[in-house]
């Protein structure tokens, strides 16, 4: 039986969806993507389906999806929370280096109303994209060609980010050069033929692009933790009835959960992969640490203005 819904016209249909995702089939967001389809098909009895494209194949570089997303021309991309911000300003605030005490501490935020009210705030400002869940992306950290112990070991090394000017400010602050432009799965690539000398990331995508194979330094610096976001095209709105949409945000909700027990499972055997594989982890001092955190003063008074309370609110949840 071919599923239908009444679409107002007197007319019944059903539509499909695309999804947009750059991580590997296996991989902790891809396996929610799949999960939020699932739940999508069910729920809708059909008259929703979506369909994952998983490894970057639609786009490579989340600005592109992003971009996609907001003409209209995808309906779903699963992105990291660092280049929706070059959309959405806002979101820097949640995303600052050296904001969280631990992985708790973000999900208390990104649950509670500060971090309800910045999901919101994607569709509220106007980018033509919805927020619609969050999922772990753990700490990000730097990984490079040669050692990197403390700052003075950034000097001048060209580091790959995510498009994001804020974490471009950062690496500059570490005295650093970060270089943007370059899709997740190009990184491996363009440490090997020397175009930069490192990147930074969590334990899972480190492992899973291949990249510690060729910058096997290891910092365990956890300089931001960006949870990934769920986003919708608003246009999306227009293509399913009233009642869908309403299942769809639901079933995007559901989906956090589940990801955030795949994500503890893989960021441990990533880990234990790529130590196993011989990368060399270092972990810094207290005080090697405090000099990383200490160069982010600028930052904060830069993207943090106007933002001093939330911010305030943040540090102290869960104290
Ligand atoms: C990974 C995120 C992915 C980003 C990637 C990156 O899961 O969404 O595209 O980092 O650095 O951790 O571009």
């Amino acid at each position: 039986m071919i599923p239908v819904f009444a679409n107002g016209t007197g007319e019944t249909s059903s539509v499909t969806l695309t999804l947009s995702e750059v991580h590997a089939e296996g991989y902790p967001t891809t396996l929610a993507d799949y999960r939020f389809a699932e739940l999508v098909a069910e729920r809708t009895e059909g008259r929703v389906t979506i369909d994952v494209y998983s490894g970057g194949t639609l786009y490579g570089e989340e600005t592109g999806s992003i971009e996609a997303l907001q003409i209209g021309d995808l309906d779903f991309a699963r992105v990291s929370a660092s280049p929706v911000a070059s959309y959405v300003p806002a979101l820097n605030v949640i995303q600052l280096p050296y904001l969280y005490r631990d992985g708790d501490h973000m999900w208390e935020v990104l649950n509670g109303p500060i971090g309800q009210e910045m999901l919101e705030e994607i569709q509220a400002s106007g980018s033509g994209l919805v927020g619609l869940c969050y999922y772990d992306a753990g700490a990000r950290n730097f990984y490079t060609t040669k050692p990197v112990q403390s700052v003075a070991d950034m000097a001048g090394l060209k580091i790959r980010l995510q498009n994001n000017a804020m974490m471009v400010e950062m690496v500059q602050l570490l005295g650093g050069n970060g270089v943007t432009g370059i899709g997740p799965n190009e990184v491996y690539s363009a440490i090997s033929q020397g175009t930069i000398d490192g990147a930074e990331n969590n334990w899972p995508t480190y492992e899973s692009m291949g990249d510690y194979e060729a910058a096997p330094y290891f910092i365990l610096d956890g300089h931001t933790r960006v949870p990934e976001i769920l986003l919708a095209s608003e246009a999306v709105i227009d293509k399913v009835s009233a009642e869908d949409w309403e299942i769809i945000k639901e079933c995007a909700k559901e989906t956090q959960e589940y990801e955030i027990e795949q994500w503890a499972l893989r960021e441990e055997s990533s880990r234990e992969k790529v130590v196993a594989a011989g990368v060399t982890v270092y972990e810094p001092t207290a005080e090697e640490l405090q000099e990383f955190q200490d160069r982010m003063a600028p930052i904060y008074e830069e993207y943090g203005a106007g933002y001093e309370d939330m911010i305030e609110e943040i540090m102290n949840t869960g104290l």
